[in-house]
């Protein structure tokens, strides 16, 4: 197949979009053959069947690289009882927070909990995601940790889209431990993760390290075992606080460090050592009305990766657009919207460590977004609007 005039945004590096004007690309085999100005086409793709694309404008399509969007229930209620006052501990008396979600996800069967992933899985494919990192966390036992990631393995036979699991039993100390952190990840989330990795249901192995989670030495158990494992490991890094996670995560060569509200300078060089990624996550900033944004200019000075994801979670972000996630970046946390695509695309990608896709180049993944947009900036300069026009998933319309 060929696709034909078209405005390409190879993004093949990360200083500009590396556009290319009147531009065509060859996909054989669910991969990009070539690309290049439509002067240049080797004779041998000439032939190939042809798409006009009418002057439209093509990106790497989009990677989620942070998202929880396998849950029970929701919190609308809750949200609408704080917003009526009720004080935190109300909330909490009315059954709220996350326990209400490991709750709903315990009760939930396999089908449930697979349909109303499916509904923000579509809502995602439609603004162009074609890769979706999606995270246990809400099941906090071994069987509904493993029901979690099962229904998560199934969503990419139901649904056009990629999928990587992660293992986030390391996520919320749950009631019937309360107190006892420590006897949770010994007794249960570290055999967890043993079994699912077993089952080869784990792609990476991720934690919340915070004061209302868990510490560093705790977290470095789990991780020591996802070493032991084999397995790649990124975490929920100073969200509410710094307390080491980001030098934990760097320590421990993770693919990635999310959210990182408040890492500092130190914290960000200790990333670009590290080649971690920096997953900055809008969605939860602006529903928790945080404050303090991340500190992008010291990440852009130390040369850390950005990555941008929607969080997409019952709680602090229910957030299902990576097309606002991008606005919100640009309009919270002052990034541009080159800086903006790259975390949906390039940098989304190296957070999962996949070097075959997040870019248009020759033997990348043919994963690709047309838009119906003349300038890239209109991707992330516009609200509530969405401009795809088609998406290409390993080669296919
Ligand atoms: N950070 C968050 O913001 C969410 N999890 C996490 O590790 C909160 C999840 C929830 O409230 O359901
Ligand atoms: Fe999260």
């Amino acid at each position: 197949m060929l696709l034909t005039n078209a405005q390409i945004v190879t993004l093949q590096n990360d200083t500009d979009y590396g556009l290319i004007k009147d531009g065509v690309i060859a996909v054989r085999d669910a991969q990009i053959a070539w690309v290049g100005g439509v002067d240049a086409i080797p004779t041998t793709y000439r032939n190939e069947s042809a798409h006009n694309l009418g002057g439209r404008l093509v990106t790497p399509a989009l990677i989620d690289c942070h998202t929880h969007v396998v849950f029970g229930g929701n919190r609308a209620a809750e949200f609408e009882l704080r917003l009526n006052g009720a004080s935190y501990e109300e909330v909490a008396r009315a059954g709220g927070g996350i326990v209400s979600t490991v709750s709903a996800t315990r009760t939930a069967s396999e089908d449930e909990l697979l349909e109303d992933a499916l509904t923000r899985v579509d809502a995602l494919i439609a603004e162009g995601v074609t890769l979706i990192e999606v995270k246990s966390g809400y099941g906090l036992d071994h069987d509904t940790e493993l029901k979690m990631l099962r229904v998560t393995r199934q969503i990419a036979s139901r649904r056009p889209v990629d999928i990587r699991t992660s293992f986030l039993g390391a996520h919320a100390v749950p009631p019937e431990f309360k107190e006892k952190p420590d006897t949770y990840i010994d007794d249960i989330c570290i055999p967890t993760l043993r079994a699912a990795h077993a089952e080869g249901l784990v792609d990476a192995v991720d934690g919340f390290c915070e004061g209302i989670a868990f510490d560093t030495a705790q977290i470095a158990r789990v991780f020591d075992v996802a070493v032991e494992l084999g397995l790649p490991v990124k975490l929920h890094a100073e969200q509410l606080s710094n307390i080491g996670g980001t030098q934990l995560a760097a320590k421990y060569g993770a693919l990635s460090a999310d959210h990182v509200e408040y890492a500092n300078d130190a914290d960000a060089q200790a990333l670009a050592k590290s080649g971690t990624v920096a997953v900055l996550l809008p969605g939860a900033f602006y529903t928790l009305r945080e404050t303090q944004a991340p500190r992008v200019q010291s990440f852009r000075t130390h040369g850390v990766p950005m990555a941008l994801a929607t969080d997409c979670n019952p709680g602090s972000s229910p957030l299902a657009s990576p097309l606002l996630t991008m606005n919100m970046a640009c309009t919270l946390f002052r990034m541009t919207p080159l800086e903006a695509l790259l975390g949906l695309t390039a940098h989304a990608a190296t957070a999962l460590g996949l070097a075959d896709r997040g870019r248009i180049a020759a033997g990348a993944r043919a994963d690709l977004c047309v838009w119906d947009v003349t300038h890239p900036a209109e991707l992330a300069y516009r609200i509530g609007f969405n401009p795809l026009h088609k998406r290409i998933f390993k080669g296919s319309l």
